[in-house]
């Protein structure tokens, strides 16, 4: 797509009223998503020399920017959190969450919306191979952002996705169920930390309710969800990671995140059950 020319039709509107979620084939150009791989490259490169790692690498290439990424997490997993605090930071990342396109989408999708882009919101995950720590269950995005209750959550790809590398599940038409009270499982086998405690109370009955999709997306695609879509990250078992970009944005004219001021969630450091206490249930703690 084009640069300032965002197009879907009444069809794909509709599809997203219905299924809470979108694919939106080729919305990015290839040079987007280009350029923050290769400043990827580039950042894995320098922490392989400030570390001395001996890790050969092949010459730059899109389908394999982040050549030496695993050999480096399996000689120290700490420099993986590294290579993810810092990769957020690259200027062609920031341009692209901060689009044009995006907000355009956004008022397609959400008309007469004043949008806003959700601070501390945005980042690129990378969902290593066989590791269960950062994988999220299943959740609705709003008490993880806040900001308004009218949002979307933005995900695309960097590389191609093969169900292996565990494509983000969707239940299809979960967000007809509005706002679900959930749990913090912070002990025991299931316990995760910070915003991962946070569990989906009977998550085990809307993942039977609603059919699950896990579409396969390519660089280039877009994938939208409305912020009450139950989602999580899907289970990567194969031998690289996916490498996928988040961002948020809301509308600054809903009545609820008015209200509150906008205010951020987790990584805001706000406990969303300051401002939603009936969303927080002290079940299986
Ligand atoms: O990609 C994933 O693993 C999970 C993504 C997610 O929950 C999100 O983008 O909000
Ligand atoms: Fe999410």
């Amino acid at each position: 797509m084009k640069k300032g020319s965002v197009h879907i039709s009444q069809e794909q509107i509709k599809q997203f009223e219905m299924e809470g979620y979108l694919l939106l084939n080729d919305f990015y150009a290839e040079d987007d998503i280009n350029e923050i791989c290769h400043a990827i490259y580039l950042i894995i490169g320098e922490v392989i020399d400030e570390h001395g790692l001996m890790i050969g690498r092949l010459p730059y290439h899109p389908t394999r920017f982040d050549d030496g990424y695993i050999e480096i997490i399996r000689c120290d997993r700490r420099l993986g959190g590294v290579i993810y605090d810092a990769v957020k930071q690259i200027p062609a990342f920031v341009r692209l969450v901060a689009d044009r396109r995006n907000e355009q989408l956004f008022k397609l999708l959400r008309r007469e919306s004043l949008p806003g882009l959700a601070g501390n919101g945005f980042g690129i995950r990378i969902n290593n191979p066989e590791e269960e720590k950062f994988r999220a269950s299943w959740h609705q995005e709003y008490p993880h952002q806040l900001r308004s209750r009218n949002g979307i959550v933005f995900w695309a790809p960097l590389l191609k996705v093969e169900p292996d590398m565990g494509p983000v599940d969707i239940l299809s038409g979960s967000h007809a169920e509005g706002m679900l009270p959930m749990t913090k499982i912070s002990s025991g086998p299931d316990a995760q930390a910070g915003t991962y405690a946070m569990r989906l109370l009977n998550e085990s009955h809307y993942a039977e309710k609603f059919p699950m999709q896990s579409p396969c997306t390519a660089p280039g695609d877009l994938l939208v969800m409305n912020f009450d879509v139950i989602h999580r990250s899907g289970k990567n078992i194969s031998n690289r990671a996916l490498w996928s970009m988040q961002y948020r944005l809301f509308d600054f004219t809903e009545s609820v995140g008015r209200k509150n001021g906008w205010v951020g969630s987790f990584g805001a450091g706000v406990d969303f059950s300051k401002f939603h206490p009936e969303l927080l249930l002290n079940q299986g703690e």
